[in-house]
């Protein structure tokens, strides 16, 4: 028994040659087709209305919420009347005629998430990719990989169980939910299939550079809930580095200005300062709690400051009392800054960031 879940933008051509193929192969097998539709503009609808009297099919059109497409599949996965979910583009691009191979892999160990791979032997693209959309593709699978060991996690076309995961606990946003179930999910092992992958014939696709952003925003939540605090971390560094970029730049800014170089050090300070208090309240701790802005800059000031100190304090103390350091001060540097780093993103992350002051 298998529910299979169809997200549709404007697929109303697609969809009677997909639910065809369906038929075509479920044959004897108890199944359901759900289509969830992001209020197309085109015949959607009523093109699932005629099938839904000759086809085991339901139309879910789900308001109050922006176009997305993972948020349409985790609503048909709450909607599904079964257990064995499959998951699959309407436009034709994932083979009907390997589902019952998915089917085989799950019966064999209910506990694996099965997902169609174009990247394994024997998996393939209809055509030539343009370039770009080939390192699109091969660069978004790369970003994922120090999360999964799976190939092709951005396959559209997957199949498990759901009892494997809880709906609940699902929180994506874009394109990529195969990753986000994956990750979420309680999966014993990932079973690859290898699928020939084909360009659509009719309509087109709804990838584009906004989904590449929402994917940007989609990993680091995933970052964020396998990595924890290290994700944290990780984002304070590049913005630590972004706002050395910052530093640098006005302190070239205003020696252009007419600035000495003394006041150019001590004027680049605050805008780079400032940017780094901006980019963590947006992206580093941005689930936290949101503080009063003049208060929450004002501590990361004064933490940075602190963190200077450190930084300074702990270069003199090394170079004129630890003869090593003495003749390896470029060791001691990066010392105090190491150490300066660590002061500065715990007290940003317990007090600064923190979500239980006010
Ligand atoms: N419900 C819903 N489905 C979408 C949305 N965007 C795309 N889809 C569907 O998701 C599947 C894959 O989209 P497609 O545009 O073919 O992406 P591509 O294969 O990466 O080019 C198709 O069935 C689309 O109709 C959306 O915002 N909401
Ligand atoms: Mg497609």
């Amino acid at each position: 028994m298998l529910s299979i879940v169809v997200p549709t933008y404007n697929e109303a051509e697609n969809i009677p040659e997909l639910v065809a193929r369906l038929q075509q192969v479920l044959q004897g097998l108890v199944y359901e087709i759900i289509i969830v539709d992001d209020n197309s503009p085109d015949e959607t609808a009523a093109v699932c209305s005629a099938l839904s009297s000759e086809f085991p099919l339901r139309l879910l059109q789900p308001r109050g919420r922006p176009r997305d497409l993972a948020l349409s599949v985790v609503e048909g996965i709450r909607a599904a009347a079964f257990d064995i979910i499959l998951v699959m583009d309407a436009d034709l691009s994932h083979p009907p005629d390997k589902i019952r191979t998915m089917l085989k892999a799950i019966e064999d160990s209910p506990g694996v998430f099965v997902i169609g791979s174009r990247y394994i032997a024997e998996g393939s693209f209809d055509r030539q990719w343009s370039l770009w959309r080939f390192l699109n593709s091969h660069l978004a699978t790369l970003m994922a990989s120090p999360l999964t060991s799976c190939s092709d996690p951005m396959s559209g076309f997957f199949m498990f169980s759901r009892t494997r995961i809880d709906p609940a606990t699902l929180n994506p946003i874009g394109y990529k939910i195969g990753l986000e179930i994956l990750i979420r999910g309680e999966f014993d092992s990932i079973v690859e299939i290898p699928i020939r992958f084909k360009d659509r014939k009719i309509g087109q696709s709804k990838m584009d550079f906004n989904e590449q952003l929402k994917y940007l925003r989609h990993l680091r939540r995933l970052y964020l809930h396998r990595f924890g605090s290290f994700a944290e971390l990780f984002l304070f560094g590049l913005v630590g580095a972004s706002g050395f970029v910052v530093d640098i730049l006005f302190y070239y800014l205003c020696q252009t200005l007419g600035a000495s170089h003394l006041l150019a050090r001590a004027l680049s300070f605050w805008p780079a300062v400032s940017w780094n208090w901006a980019l963590n309240r947006r992206v580093t701790f941005s689930e936290r709690e949101r503080r009063p802005r003049v208060r929450q800059w004002s501590e990361f000031v004064i933490s940075s400051l602190m963190g200077f100190g450190i930084n300074y304090g702990l270069y003199a103390l090394l170079t004129t009392q630890v003869s090593f350091f003495t003749a390896h001060r470029l060791a001691a540097l990066i010392l105090g800054v190491a150490a300066a780093s660590c002061f500065n993103f715990i007290a940003s992350s317990l007090l600064v960031y923190s979500n239980t002051r006010n």
